[in-house]
């Protein structure tokens, strides 16, 4: 089978996680539309980055992110650095005609994302940003449905992403840098909703925020809120924080249509809540187990009812792109390119505008030209 040599930036959390799918692919999306060979990874900390090549089996390891640039044996980069190092090994991995994946944020500003966005796109290599939670199947199911116009005319979208390890003061991470990091919990989670209501909903057309910072001395937001109107007319709120104890990991969502309603929770991530037109109101939801054969991506999996885990998205995802390599098919519009990472920076800026001048924002999307 053919193969993708694959080098990656980063040895951390996304490190982990991509590097994880790209092994687990090609055993369990049999056959797999490439075999990813992991050729290189590089990491700025010497001791980490062998520890990780090892652990993970990738051929090399380095400390300087140009050597997997310039790697010919390399033909997929996977850019799960801090958001700080997402721009400028991006654009110069797509301008040496690599295959580019960058985790979210694409960028630290929709300045900075629209800048990676447009260089990358006039490379011709394919792009994906790492919006992952489009790759749940709950999510695609939910997709599914509504393009079928199960739902009808969506009226709402409410969305949060809640997380409770922010209320640290003492925690040393890049994600409290602002030059590291380029905001908080709005790039971090925020632009996760707002990309998985694109997803679901469609284009933004206004916000009105509040972005708040609690924890004291700290540069970057804790918490935004938002109310907002889509092109199609619907309206919706957009949450993100990581200041919520008890929450976990919930990304929450529901979304409501003038034939029924869907509810999903990340913390209870194999079922996705249904209500549709005609069932019993006083029923209210039902739970749908989305682990049956003919629901989405279940062919790489197991019988019904034998669950799917959080880093198993990232093995949906890495196989949306390889195929997408190995047959030329767009990434879009299930898989998010780089042209939705810029839009949802846009959206996250919008939101802080918003939040700054106490008044409501329209959007308006730059174009490549
Ligand atoms: C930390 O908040 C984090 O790792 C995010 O950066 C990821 O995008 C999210 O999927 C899990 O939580």
């Amino acid at each position: 089978m053919a193969e993708i040599g694959v080098g990656m930036l980063g040895y951390a959390f996304m490190g982990k996680a991509h590097s994880n799918a790209f092994r687990k692919v090609e055993y369990m999306a049999w056959p797999p539309p490439l075999v990813p060979r992991l050729v290189a990874i590089a990491g700025r900390n010497q001791e980490a980055v062998a520890a990780a090549a090892g652990r993970y089996g990738y051929e090399r390891w380095t400390t300087d992110w140009h050597d997997i640039v310039t790697d010919e044996r390399i033909g997929l980069f996977d850019n799960g650095g801090p958001n700080s190092l997402h721009a400028e090994p991006t654009i110069a991995a797509a301008e040496a005609g690599k295959h580019v994946l960058c985790e979210k944020p694409l960028g630290r500003t929709a300045d900075e994302s629209h800048e990676v966005w447009r260089r990358v796109a006039a490379t011709g290599v394919k792009h994906l940003c790492g919006f992952n939670y489009r790759f749940v199947p709950a999510v695609r199911l939910a997709r599914e449905l509504i393009d079928e116009g199960a739902l009808g005319e969506i009226r709402h979208f409410r969305g949060r992403y809640l997380q409770d390890w922010g209320d640290d003061p003492t925690l040393d991470t890049w994600r409290f840098d602002p030059d590291q990091a380029g905001s908080g919990a709005l790039g971090d989670l925020g632009t996760h909703v707002i990309d998985l209501a694109r997803y679901l909903v469609g284009e933004f057309s206004s916000v009105a925020g509040i972005v708040k910072t609690f924890v004291s001395g700290r540069r970057v937001d804790d918490a935004i809120e938002a109310a907002v109107e889509f092109e199609s007319g619907a309206v919706g709120t957009i949450e993100s924080t990581r200041l919520a104890l008890g929450r976990r990991n919930a990304f929450q969502w529901e979304i409501n249509g003038s034939r029924g309603s869907l509810y999903f929770d990340m913390e209870r991530m194999n079922e996705l809540q249904v209500f549709l037109d005609g069932e019993d109101r006083t029923r209210g939801f039902r739970t749908v187990l989305v682990t049956e054969a003919n629901h989405p991506f279940m062919d790489f999996w197991w019988p019904p009812g034998h669950i799917v885990g959080w880093g198993d998205t990232f093995v949906h995802e890495v196989h949306h792109l390889l195929r997408s390599i190995a047959d030329g098919s767009d990434v879009a519009p299930h898989g998010a390119t780089f042209e939705d990472g810029y839009r949802a920076s846009e959206v996250g800026e919008a939101i802080v505008r918003s939040s700054a001048s106490g008044r409501r924002e329209q959007l308006t999307f730059r174009s490549l030209t």
